[in-house]
């Protein structure tokens, strides 16, 4: 492991790359391939359900080398290993970090301060599997005695996104009967919207904060509440159609949430790593306890080849390493993120928070201000969409931008022979991207000559691509700790701690001062810069206007 005085770049093997890197950066992977036609063959990984191919990238078999080898250098596994040993890795909250203790074993052991919490994470899910259960079955009922028909979980960040993401990525499991929505902004038309049709007889609310202190979530369980006392009538009412996840039983009880009907978890889970936990309420009650502990399972399938592959061969090291790879040798800002599946449309958003809220730092594990790149930004939408709109400048635009390219053999639902398109998109893309066209083959279509330079595709354009056989649960378990323990590697290669957030929790505390200003009714000044002070100002007009 690293001396942390050591800084990473620093050291030999760091050193090593960059030599590599200016030997090996102008090569075409059309070069590539031709020298070494048996690449695609050799250069994947198949893990659990997932079978990666990273052939496709600007690197060569000693490139994996030296990148396996600044691995080792900078003590990924041991932190790896600190983290299931339950130590207080985030070191500024001086907290465990033990989102692969959700997805535990029964007989596994866990501890954190002497105890272990492998008993406590099996006691909620428990206790949400005979929720669910009853709500499902209708044994639970709204105040008036309806059956629950709609959920509505009101949450945020990484209280919203996970459940939102798996709820929609796992549509074909759920309950149909039923309605599920989400809302997280702030902005009344997101609750408005989500709300407008639903009868507060048959609607259950889910308020899923870790705090139970964000604005926006406890400004969208006010305003809930609200909504559905309005035609309730009766405070009892709450009891029936609001329940809680969090772990602060306090606030919970203070909201008015019979505390029987909160669901905890703890603080060794970040918010971007807790939809496996209770805030994964409304995605049980969506596909069942059943399908829920199935893709508990695949979480769990990956988490142990994290823990237990050599770095060589281990899925979300390589994964981690490749994209240090165009960060800070070929200065990639980017990663984009291309499900080829309608069913993932917020996976990216839901990666883009993972990585960039862990990945997003600049001060290392000592305190210390780093001097490389650290998190890339994270963006996509599902393909074949973005074939139409932006993929032109990952095409021959002037940036590099590396891709992982997301997609499934068999369709959840056969439709006549879309599986077969869809896939071809998504084989097609990777292949041009990497090869492109060569004016020469340009001139050969018969291009007019104005035309042929736009139509060269340099090609070069590095991606990943991951398939798996079909999405089910446990495939979307897999996935999701592949790319947690991607971003924990990465963070550890960086040397920062991926598990605080207080970007974040400046966030939460900006507007609060913001808010009487707006209101005000003298013509009192705020104490602002003068751009926010001549805002607020016209703000303040228009408002009443
Ligand atoms: C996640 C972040 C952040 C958090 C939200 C909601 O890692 O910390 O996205 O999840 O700010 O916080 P609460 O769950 O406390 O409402």
């Amino acid at each position: 492991m690293t001396d942390p005085a050591t800084r990473i770049v620093d050291t030999p093997e760091w050193r090593a790359l960059k030599a590599h890197f200016e030997a090996i950066r102008d090569l075409h992977l059309r070069m590539l391939f031709a020298e070494q036609p048996n690449r695609g063959e050799t250069m994947n990984l198949e893990v659990c359900d997932l079978y990666f191919d990273y052939s496709k990238n600007r690197l060569t078999p000693e490139t994996i080398d030296l990148l396996v080898a600044l691995a080792r250098r900078a003590g990924v596994e041991q932190l790896r290993d600190a983290m299931f040993a339950g130590e207080k890795i985030n070191v500024t909250e001086q907290r465990a970090v033990l989102h692969v203790a959700l997805r535990s074993e029964t007989n596994d052991e866990i501890l954190v301060d002497g105890v272990n919490v492998v008993p406590e994470v099996h006691v909620v899910l428990n206790k949400m599997s005979v929720f669910c259960n009853r709500v499902r079955s209708g044994a639970w009922t709204g105040y008036t005695g309806k059956r629950i028909r709609n959920v509505v979980n009101v949450g945020i960040g990484g209280s919203d996104l996970g459940p939102r993401m798996a709820t929609t990525a796992l549509a074909d499991f759920s309950d149909r009967s039923m309605t599920f929505r989400f809302v997280s902004n702030v902005d009344g038309t997101d609750f408005f919207e989500a709300t407008r049709d639903l009868d507060p007889e048959e609607t259950l609310f889910i308020i899923a904060s870790k705090t139970f202190t964000t604005l926006e979530t406890m400004t969208n369980a006010r305003t809930a509440r609200d909504w559905a006392l309005a035609k309730l009538g009766d405070e009892a009412a709450v009891a029936k159609h609001f329940v809680a996840v969090s772990t602060n039983a306090a606030e919970v009880a203070k909201f008015g949430i019979d505390t029987a009907n909160m669901f905890g978890f703890w603080d060794w889970v970040g918010g971007r790593y807790s939809y496996d936990s209770a805030i994964g309420l409304s995605l049980m009650v969506a596909i069942g306890p059943d399908a829920f502990r199935d893709m508990l399972a695949g979480f769990h399938a990956m988490d142990e080849h994290f823990k237990t592959a050599p770095i060589e061969a281990n899925l979300p090291m390589i994964l981690g390493l490749i994209g240090i790879w165009y960060n800070n040798f070929f200065g990639a800002e980017t990663l984009a993120v291309l499900p080829y599946s309608q069913y993932l449309a917020h996976l990216p958003a839901y990666f883009q928070q993972l990585e960039m809220e862990s990945n997003g730092k600049s001060v290392d594990r000592e305190g210390n201000r780093v001097e490389w790149q650290t998190g890339a930004i994270v963006w996509g939408q599902p393909g074949t969409n973005g074939q139409h709109a932006y993929y032109q400048l990952i095409h021959q635009g002037t940036k590099l931008i590396p891709c992982d390219f997301i997609g499934f053999a068999q369709p959840n639902e056969v439709v006549g022979d879309h599986q077969d398109l869809l896939t071809a998109n998504l084989l097609a893309q990777p292949e041009a991207l990497a090869f492109g066209k060569t004016r020469e083959e340009v001139e050969a279509e018969g291009v007019p000559a104005h035309q042929v330079a736009a139509r060269v595709f340099e090609g070069n354009h590095p991606t990943n691509t991951i398939m798996a056989t079909k999405l089910t649960p446990n495939v979307l378990g897999q996935l999701i700790a592949l790319y947690e323990h991607k971003v924990f590697t990465q963070g550890a290669v960086w040397n920062i701690n991926s598990f605080d957030q207080w970007g974040v929790e400046l966030g939460k505390k900006l507007a609060q001062n913001i808010v009487p200003e707006l209101s005000a009714v003298d013509e009192s000044l705020p104490a602002h810069d003068s751009s926010t002070n001549t805002l607020i100002r016209r703000y303040r007009r228009l408002r009443s206007s």
